[in-house]
């Protein structure tokens, strides 16, 4: 049962001793996690201390571990705020910082750690962290138990937790905790919420760019392809520009989004899951109509997509300044890095494609070979958008792709319609552990770190544990 009262209460409680500490001038760190829910989480938990006049400094980095636990504690900062990472090594941060560090967290977490003093994660309130908590809406709570007034941050919490593919409610909505912080942004007027069809751009793009630009689901011969789509749609005789300018996904009628469905359905065919593919495009929208039209920040979910972007690509910190609110430079530079994002997505998509040998078939295990062909900044995004795909949404999916060192980066994910159980969190741990790597995560999304001479045992270790 979740215990909503129980986690504001427990916000409230700890609010005054930070307070103390802000009015006292002391160096805060938030050191958060780089995706697109790291970089709201920490852009919330910065904006309600520097709103309370705190000396306070926001670090994104990829991984936490010990060595980055020592370059922090180097750093000399008298205190420490970890939001979207830090739960699996609560012992190192007591070790480190003693009483000094808060983690406001979502992912797993022992039962032993979730009750310390310093630590607040989602699990420990009766919510499930992979589903319906994500870290943004944890950072937002604290934010709102710091001063009413953070209320203006709701719109972040819903980015990050659909960044972090926490829609899974009916009609793809967010539910649980993230679902509280959607509704203070809808009763504030800040976020709309419809039922739309879910095109990556149905609000900034031409029709045929958005069905391009759309990898969640897969649509297979028309994701990636503009041409393709561009063709589908003039033989179904849909009006595609108004006085010469393009229309947008949602200035359709309901009658021409019907058709629209209809072309879609008939240029994936009788693939297996193409009507699956079509019903999850169809789900709850969350509009912020306080943002510029025709940019990404208008929709939560394209929002969320440029975060990542920035976090993936190395430009993190340029995610955050849009998340503080900077339109011009920041923005510009983000929507620059998500076109590059998207291009390379978009040639691992196609080299994959065309080497099908690539992706070897276990049962319901798909190892994907992207060694030479996937930047390891991509492994995990294109994992994502190959498990949404109908090909493989009902299996597991294990990408690698070389890393600096000698080192593959391991990325994998349950696809949607996977109808076993299966925890990769602790499969990609216990099979990194076995071979001298490194692994963890969620159940649903994991990932790990090993030397590339282990690649086979690797493999063998997660077939092993991945049941047939
Ligand atoms: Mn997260």
């Amino acid at each position: 049962m979740a215990d909503f009262d129980g986690l504001i209460a427990r916000y409230r409680a700890l609010s005054p001793d930070l307070l103390k500490t802000v009015r006292a001038g002391k160096k805060i760190l938030i050191a958060t996690h780089i995706d697109a829910d790291g970089i709201c989480s920490g852009s919330i938990a910065f904006a309600a201390l520097m709103r309370k006049g705190a000396n306070v400094a926001l670090r994104a980095i990829p991984d936490l571990d010990q060595g980055s636990i020592r370059e922090l504690d180097a750093a000399k900062f008298d205190f420490y705020i970890f939001t979207d990472l830090a739960s699996t090594l609560i012992n190192e941060l007591d070790a480190a910082f003693g009483p000094r560090y808060l983690v406001l967290d979502h992912h797993e977490i022992a039962e032993g750690d979730a009750a310390k003093p310093s630590v607040v994660n989602a699990w420990a309130f009766g919510y499930d962290g992979g589903k319906e908590g994500c870290s943004s809406a944890m950072a937002y709570f604290f934010a709102l138990a710091i001063d009413p007034t953070n209320q203006d941050l709701s719109p972040l919490a819903v980015v990050g937790a659909l960044a972090d593919r926490q829609d899974g409610g009916p009609g793809r909505s967010v539910t649980g905790l993230n679902r509280a912080a959607a509704e203070d942004a809808q009763s504030r007027g800040l976020m709309r919420v419809t039922k739309d069809l879910m095109f990556t751009g149905r609000e900034t793009r031409p029709v045929h760019e958005a069905i391009a630009l759309t990898s969640s689901p897969f649509l297979k011969g028309l994701t990636g392809s503009k041409d393709a789509v561009l063709a589908a749609l003039h033989q179904s005789g849909l009006a595609l520009k108004d006085q010469g300018t393009w229309r947008t996904i949602s200035s359709l009628t309901p009658d021409e989004k019907m058709k629209l469905t209809e072309v879609i359905a008939t240029t994936l065919g009788p693939a297996e899951g193409a009507t699956e593919a079509i019903a999850s495009l169809v789900g709850e929208a969350y509009t912020f109509d306080f943002e510029d039209p025709f940019t990404p920040l208008r929709d939560a979910r394209e929002f969320g997509t440029l975060l990542n972007a920035c976090g993936r690509m190395g430009a993190a910190g340029i995610g955050v300044s849009v998340c503080l609110g900077d339109r011009s430079e920041a923005l510009r530079s983000a929507m620059k890095t998500l076109s590059e994002y998207r291009s390379g997505i978009n040639k691992a998509l196609e080299a994959l494609a065309s080497e099908p040998s690539r992706m070897e078939q276990h049962g319901n295990l798909v190892l994907v070979r992207g060694e030479g062909i996937v930047d390891e900044k991509l492994l995990g995004p294109v994992i994502s958008i190959l498990t949404s795909s109908p090909e493989f949404k009902d299996k597991v999916l294990v990408g690698r792709a070389e890393s600096r060192g000698g080192d593959l980066k391991i990325s994998s994910r349950v696809g949607d319609a996977y109808g076993g159980s299966v925890n990769l969190g602790a499969i990609m741990r216990e099979a990194a552990e076995a071979v001298d790597g490194v692994g963890g995560g969620h159940a649903m999304a994991a990932g790990a770190k090993i030397p590339s001479s282990k690649a086979d045992s690797f493999s063998k270790a997660v077939l092993d544990r991945v049941s047939p």
